[in-house]
């Protein structure tokens, strides 16, 4: 076995590990142990291997790796695997290879196993993810560029070391066609060492070709024929700026101890936790991707399938000021950047307190070595409040217990903006995503004769922050209790009958008007905010014996707030996707990406040979009728910034939630024992006779609460 030494590279957070020198401590502290599971992302062994292997491939071209990650099983292959009907699927890697003599980008299958390529596909027309060394790119052929200077020394700067650029996808510029791989560059300026960036918006911005490493153009924002100045106050958050205007003694600590350890049980990426088993992977592209969610029913006493894949697939977030440059800022986090790629390595106390237990993130660089990003995912439980209380005024009783969360986390730092990612369980049968929103709001200078409304907010003098949207796109493969599954709408509405008619005689009639979405086409489905609109996601062939209603999970998605950019702009064509808060469609292996497997500099056209999305999968209008079927939900916020949101945005949590309905008997927390001191005397001695014997209260995994 090759030997391994971690050099980290300038992006905080990672460490890389390059063959052929020695550092054993870090690296068997990151070696794989035992047989993976066929859904643990690839070792830092795995990385390499296939770098090698495809090397070897293309040789004598040579190639630089847009990304190397795990090769999902085959679904059936892997359900077979599971029902021990078939072997372990063999370990397979999946690259994006641009190849360095041609430009041309492909996509290669390796099969770990035997050490072969499987499949080597040319692909025309598409641009990869812009990663991290993609993005790095961009500041330093601007600081060198005479344009760029020029620009800068009209301002008064003369030092480039304080001129910043934020490198982003461009989405589309009409000016250079898709020969070029095209970053559009953000201009700030800093003054000091550790100033906040975004308090110094430049009133340019560049185009360049980073594969080339060629600006392109440097576009000037005039104003009345003038270049607007650089707003020059500062407006820092850092503690040296603070100094000793904090106050620390209002607020005491808050400690959150487990003393008797944490009710989860990780084996390998596998964890349990109260009635609930899942995996836990994580890509470059996705990040967390949780699977085999399973539930073990304490009521019928088996373990009953949820869901099959949950990940973030998509995200965009489209900025509302017409005003040219920024009508082609329109964020595709994960598929233009890469979740995994931007994730931050967590600190204990800052990010995550308690008892966590956190898992690592495998990344790959240009060259094909392995990039770890140390804590990645964070795990922990949370205190959630009440589970249930009830108060029996006859006979004294009182009765509560308390809910937690099992929180699957991870936080990216895109650009200017945080995003944490919160995966949650609670006890109740709910799966949460919570996202919480914080970081810097992408600002821009004001001229004199400006004003920031109606596209933006004043955050500060002569700094404007414009109005935006986040969509974030969560994809889920259900699988309620089976695989075959049907999705139903439902709008709670009045009784149609008018009131005196025998149906309706009082008025006072309501229900729940069940609407089957049968295709593909009717799966794309609209909110209706006077309906409370939800939808249910059902096994038809499975009744709740008691409810006599088909079992199911409710999708509770009230935060979807519509695309506001128009038909015909760009980010509308681009951003499909973002156009429903639902999408289902019947499950395809490797489809996954709904604004396309490519994102950067994708015009979101129809039928495109190389690049279908989510828009093309719909319209082959399938059954998704009782069938295994895919779940898209989009859901966010429109954001007006407020002057509070700046210098540093206080974070704002987005959620999205599926809860359990009609899938079990009864109330599923029925097996979390109360707290002793919420169980009034008069019940407190069946309490205390059945705590006595904690195994008839403790759940199967034989962890206790
Ligand atoms: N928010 C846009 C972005 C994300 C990541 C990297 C650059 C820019
Ligand atoms: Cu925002």
């Amino acid at each position: 076995m090759a030997s391994v030494i971690p050099d980290t590279i300038s992006i905080p957070g990672y460490t890389i590990f390059k063959e052929g020198s020695y550092d054993s401590v870090a690296a068997a502290a990151m070696l794989p142990t035992g047989t993976p599971h066929p859904l643990d992302q690839l070792s830092i062994l795995e990385v390499p291997k296939t770098a090698k292997i495809v090397r070897e491939h293309v040789s004598p071209q040579t190639v630089k790796f847009n990304c190397i990650t795990l090769r999902d099983p085959l679904k059936a292959e892997y359900k077979s695997y599971l029902a021990c009907k078939a072997p372990m699927p063999d370990r397979r890697a999946f690259a994006i290879i641009i190849v360095r003599e041609t430009q041309q980008v492909a996509e290669v299958v390796v099969n770990l196993k035997t050490g072969k390529v499987e499949e080597y596909k040319e692909v025309k027309d598409v641009m990869p993810t812009l990663t991290l060394e993609d993005l790095d790119i961009m500041e330093r052929v601007c600081r060198a560029d005479s344009r760029v200077i020029r620009a800068c020394n009209e301002l008064g700067i003369t030092d480039m070391s304080k001129v910043f650029i934020d490198a982003w996808a461009i989405g589309v510029d009409e000016r250079w066609g898709f020969d070029r791989r095209l970053q559009q560059g953000l201009a700030y300026y800093r003054i000091s060492e550790f100033d906040n960036q975004y308090a110094h918006p430049l009133d340019f911005s560049v185009v360049a070709d980073t594969e080339k490493e060629e600006v392109l153009s440097v576009d000037i924002r005039y104003v009345n024929g003038e270049r607007t100045a650089i707003p020059l106050k500062e407006h820092n958050y850092m503690p040296e700026f603070i100094g000793d205007k904090y106050v620390h003694d209002r607020l005491k600590p808050i400690d959150i101890t487990q003393p008797q350890g944490v009710s989860f049980k990780i084996r390998g990426n596998e964890i349990s936790w109260a009635n609930y088993k899942m995996h836990i992977g994580f890509n470059y592209r996705e990040g967390i991707v949780i699977s085999d969610v399973r539930t073990h029913d304490m009521y019928e006493d088996r373990e009953r399938t949820l869901f099959n894949r949950i990940s973030v697939v998509e995200m965009v977030v489209p900025y509302g000021q017409p005003e040219t440059p920024h009508h082609k800022k329109h964020a595709f986090d994960v598929g233009e950047y890469g979740t995994g790629l931007m994730t931050n390595s967590l600190k204990l106390g800052c990010d995550c307190k308690g008892a966590i237990h956190y898992m690592d993130g495998i990344m790959s660089t240009a060259n094909g070595e392995a990039a770890v990003i140390k804590n990645a995912i964070c795990i922990h439980e949370e205190d959630n409040g009440l589970l249930y209380k009830h108060t029996d005024y006859r006979d004294g009783t009182v009765i509560s217990a308390r809910d937690r969360k099992l929180i699957i986390s991870q936080i990216i730092t895109a650009a200017n903006y945080e995003y944490g990612f919160y995966h949650t369980f609670t006890l109740d049968g709910t799966y949460k995503l919570e996202m919480k929103l914080t970081g810097m709001l992408n600002t821009y200078c004001l001229a004199p004769s400006e004003e920031a409304a109606p596209y933006g907010t004043q955050v500060a003098p002569q700094i404007t922050a414009h109005n935006h949207q986040h969509i974030f796109s969560l994809r889920i493969d259900p699988e309620i209790d089976g695989t075959n599954n049907s999705v139903v709408q439902n709008d709670a509405v009045s009784t149609e009958a008018p009131v005196g008619s025998p149906e309706n005689l009082y008025g006072n009639g309501f229900y729940s008007k069940k609407t089957p979405l049968r295709t593909s086409i009717e799966g794309a489905a609209d909110y209706c905010y006077e309906t409370q609109r939800t939808w249910d996601i059902i096994n038809p062939n499975r009744i709740n014996p008691i409810a006599k209603k088909p079992i199911g999970y409710k999708i509770v998605n009230p935060n979807c707030p519509p695309l506001l950019a128009k038909p015909g702009s760009v980010v509308y064509k681009r951003a499909g996707f973002a156009r429903k808060p639902l999408w289902v469609t019947p499950y395809k292996d490797y489809e996954l990406f709904p604004a396309g497997d490519y994102v950067c500099q994708s015009t979101g056209d129809e039928n495109h040979p190389h690049n279908p999305t989510i828009v093309d999968w719909a319209n082959r209008n399938e059954s998704i009728e009782n069938t295994d079927i895919v779940v898209y939900l989009q859901f966010g916020l429109t954001h007006f910034p407020r002057v509070e949101d700046f210098p540093v945005m206080p974070a704002e949590p987005v959620s999205i939630m599926l809860r359990a309905s009609n899938f079990h008997e009864k109330n599923p927390g029925l097996w979390v024992p109360p707290s002793a001191i919420c169980v009034d005397t008069v019940s407190a001695n069946a309490f205390a006779a059945s705590t006595s014997c904690c195994s008839s209260n403790a759940p199967t995994s034989g962890s206790r609460l």
